[in-house]
């Protein structure tokens, strides 16, 4: 006797359970709603996040958007600083796995806590990108360090300096897109 058949003689009456019917999409019924609502998310929502420190990473960090496009990604780009705005920062990254979004990119200069600050408040892969800035030290290796050398048990992915691209290539990669 196998364990499945095990589960149906202990059914009462020895018979198998009788299953709700539930409607298929577009045919009506009590769920059509909620299956309309769920449709439309996934035609609009963006599926990776691009985040940075300040506005002055745009320039660097607008390949990762471009390289999304490109692959038909959907993304949404936001510029958010982990020391000037902490409480936006823990906001977005709670909400994000609700809203629909599966990978985070963040990217951030000089002392970076952007993306270590974005993976403390989510469980969603996140991948950091160290930038160079105006007062960056050594090339940006200021940034690199503070990327890479999270605690364990709290991860985040790191591509090179200024590799915005390679973050999107990444965030494709985890999607198997
Ligand atoms: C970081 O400080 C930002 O990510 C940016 O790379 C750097 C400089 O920011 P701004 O002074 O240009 O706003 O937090």
């Amino acid at each position: 006797m196998s364990s499945d058949d095990a589960i149906v003689d202990e059914m009462p009456g020895g018979s198998e359970p009788e299953l709700a019917a539930v409607p298929e999409p577009g045919t009506g019924g009590p769920l059509a709603e909620t299956y309309e609502e769920i449709e439309e998310l996934d035609v609009d929502t963006p599926r990776v996040a691009i985040l940075m420190g300040s506005k002055s990473d745009l320039p660097a960090m607008e390949k990762a958007e471009g390289e999304l496009t490109e692959r038909g990604i959907r993304s949404e780009t936001r510029v958010m600083s982990a020391h000037r705005e902490p409480d936006t920062v823990a906001e977005y990254a709670k909400n994000a796995r609700m809203r629909g979004i599966k990978v985070i990119i963040a990217g951030a200069g000089l002392s970076a806590a952007l993306p270590g600050v974005v993976a403390a408040h989510t469980d969603l892969p996140v991948i950091g990108v160290p930038l160079t800035s105006r007062t960056s030290v050594a090339g940006g290796l200021d940034a690199l360090l503070s990327i890479s050398q999270m605690p364990p048990g709290v991860p985040v992915g790191c591509v090179g300096v200024d590799n915005a691209r390679n973050a999107a290539v990444l965030a494709a990669r985890i999607l198997s897109i």
